[in-house]
């Protein structure tokens, strides 16, 4: 049911590493066209490594892992796209729909497919104030279970990151900080709290997705990797846009599904823009080490 497009099946037969992309990042995550461009010029740099990028996403109810340019920019524009997670699959599939993967669904079809490494910006967390929302993304659950390696540049000070971690541990999910000992905050080198693990290579990293795999351990990896540091935010200014963003969503009765994308949204008006130069820099940054990463693995089969 899934159409893997030509090249990425013939890469994943021959051994040839292969990267998954999200498409929840295109339609909901970024405003158009920087959201296109940064997803072309993401898989531009996977291929400059020699790895082949596999965006993944719905179009009128099929998966499709590996869409084209002209598909990428049409989830980039079209309006009513559906922010699709586990929970939605079948709906969409069903209804024949448009959905953007998030983080979780974008692993289900990687790992349907038979990708290992999955590229994004940040994951979905435990909320602040989860206490009471129970707000908690399902990414969480899915990273539990599906036996795929993610490269995000740590979670959003718009989530709960010490709970984070503490849920993440207790769903048996290894937090490794590339080249660092601490948990990066997406816009943010630092957060104050630590990984599990420090790993200093791709290879160190594939070596542990082998493991994992060698022993039957199910379930996937996270791979933090700090922001580029030129492109760091400091704390003090994007705490406070966050801290704006979270009392507008409050105010405006946002819940649920939304709340991720109102905040992308309303942080990057806040901060006049200048936070998504540093979104899109980390995710060209998570690129090449999980093409990197890739190629490593390859290695070990
Ligand atoms: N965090 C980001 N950018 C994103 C997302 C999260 O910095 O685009 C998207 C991802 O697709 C992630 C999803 O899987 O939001 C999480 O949504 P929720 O919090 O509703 O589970
Ligand atoms: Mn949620």
């Amino acid at each position: 049911m899934i159409y893997i497009n030509p090249e990425v099946e013939e890469a994943i037969k021959n051994n040839v590493p292969v990267v998954a992309l999200e498409s929840t990042i295109i339609s909901h995550g970024m405003p158009y066209p920087k959201n296109v461009q940064t997803a072309l010029k993401v898989e531009a740099e996977i291929r400059k490594l020699g790895a082949v990028p596999a965006t993944i996403g719905i179009i009128d109810g099929q998966p499709i892992v590996g869409m084209s340019p002209d598909q990428i920019e049409e989830f980039g524009k079209r309006q009513g796209v559906v922010k699709v997670s586990r929970r939605d699959l079948p709906v969409i599939y069903a209804k024949k729909l448009w959905g953007a993967t998030t983080v979780s669904a974008t692993m289900i079809l990687a790992h349907q497919a038979g990708i290992e490494v999955f590229v994004t910006g940040g994951i979905g967390g435990v909320h602040k104030e989860a206490q009471q929302t129970m707000d908690i993304s399902c990414d969480l659950q899915e990273l539990a279970k599906t036996d795929v390696t993610v490269v995000c540049a740590g979670a959003k000070a718009i989530l709960d990151l010490p709970l984070t971690l503490e849920y993440l541990e207790t769903m048996g999910v290894p937090v490794l900080g590339y080249q660092t000992d601490e948990l990066p905050a997406f816009y943010s080198q630092t957060s104050g709290l630590k990984v599990d693990y420090q790993v200093d290579s791709p290879e160190e990293i594939a070596q542990i997705i082998h493991e994992k795999r060698l022993n039957h351990l199910n379930g996937g990896i996270l791979v933090t990797n700090p922001i580029p540091k030129e492109y760091s935010i400091e704390h003090k200014i994007i705490d406070s846009a966050i801290a704006k963003a979270l009392t507008d969503m409050k105010k405006e009765g946002i819940k649920g599904k939304e709340c991720t994308p109102f905040l992308l949204k309303r942080v990057v008006e806040i901060t006049g823009g200048f936070s998504l130069q540093a979104n899109i820099a980390l995710v060209l940054n998570n690129a090449r080490l999980g093409a990197q990463i890739a190629k490593e693995l390859t290695k070990l089969k």
